[in-house]
């Protein structure tokens, strides 16, 4: 067995994280790779509020007491595409989840396999810039899990996530990943226990407008990170070559790529 087969790609991933917090400014610089985006004040706060908040630290979880009665939806609320409405359709039996990018083992996941993983649910703020906050239950497969099961190579550093609802203002023929909802996590925020791929929502099947059959969850984040309709997880070096470049749909209008809270 080798070594990389033998020791988990989390393990490795937060052992990475640790050793990049500890070693401070330095060592967090040159894993960051690209120069112009080390020299701005957001990307300071990122290594920064790794190293304050632990690279592990939960978000805050509550009682089903708090459990909002209503829980908001924002941004699209149905994708309404002939092919999202054809998986809805079938109650998303079609529909695969695909991994590829920089892993070892792309994946082409169901919905059934996905919810015969292990899963975690947990109950938690949702904070949109907007200025609203809703406590709401979330039940899914970690993240790491899957990303465990695709084996990232060494030169992965963010997670993308794709989405199925098509936005304005992405149709850039350079960049054929538009025009859809996009974002992206660190593998820091991608492996953490509480990043989610969510099929649950307070104890039922997710529902369109919150993103089924997939939203991701990642509890430290602002709203927009938390990508509804996943179809595609992809993980890469670098996402300057993505859409606008910025890492993720409101990145590109102008949003910090670190949402952290
Ligand atoms: N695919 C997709 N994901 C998305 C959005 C969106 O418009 N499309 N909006 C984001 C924003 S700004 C917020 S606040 C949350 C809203 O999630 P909710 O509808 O479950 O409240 O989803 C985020 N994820
Ligand atoms: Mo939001």
């Amino acid at each position: 067995m080798t070594e990389r087969s033998r020791r988990s790609f989390v393990v490795r991933a937060a052992a990475a994280a640790g050793a990049a917090a500890l070693a401070g400014c330095d060592k967090l610089s040159r894993s960051t790779g690209f120069g112009d985006f080390l020299r701005t004040a957001e990307n300071l706060s990122r290594p920064a509020q790794h190293a304050l908040a632990g690279t592990q630290a939960l978000a805050k979880e509550f009682t089903k007491a708090d459990i909002a009665p209503v829980f908001r939806a924002n941004g699209t609320l149905d994708p309404n595409t002939d092919a999202y409405r054809a998986l809805a359709a079938n109650n998303f039996r079609d529909w695969r989840l695909i991994v590829d990018g920089l892993i070892d083992q792309p994946l082409s996941l169901s919905l059934d396999q996905l919810r015969a993983m292990p899963s975690r649910t947990q109950i938690t703020r949702h904070d949109c810039v907007e200025g609203w906050s809703c406590i709401g239950e979330w039940t899914g497969v970690p993240l790491a899990h899957v990303l465990d099961m695709a084996q990232p190579k060494d030169s992965a550093r963010f997670v993308m996530f794709f989405c199925a609802d098509p936005m304005e203002g992405h149709d850039n023929p350079v960049h054929p990943k538009g025009p859809f909802y996009y974002e992206s996590l660190d593998l820091i925020e991608a492996t953490h226990p509480q990043t989610l791929l969510a099929y649950q929502m307070n104890g039922e099947t997710l529902p369109i407008k919150h993103g089924a059959p997939i939203r991701l969850r990642a509890e430290r984040q602002l709203g927009y990170k938390m990508a509804k309709y996943v179809m595609h997880i992809q993980l890469v070096n670098d996402f300057s070559g993505f859409n606008g470049g910025k890492g993720g749909y409101w990145e590109d209008k102008g949003y910090t790529w670190w949402a952290g809270i």
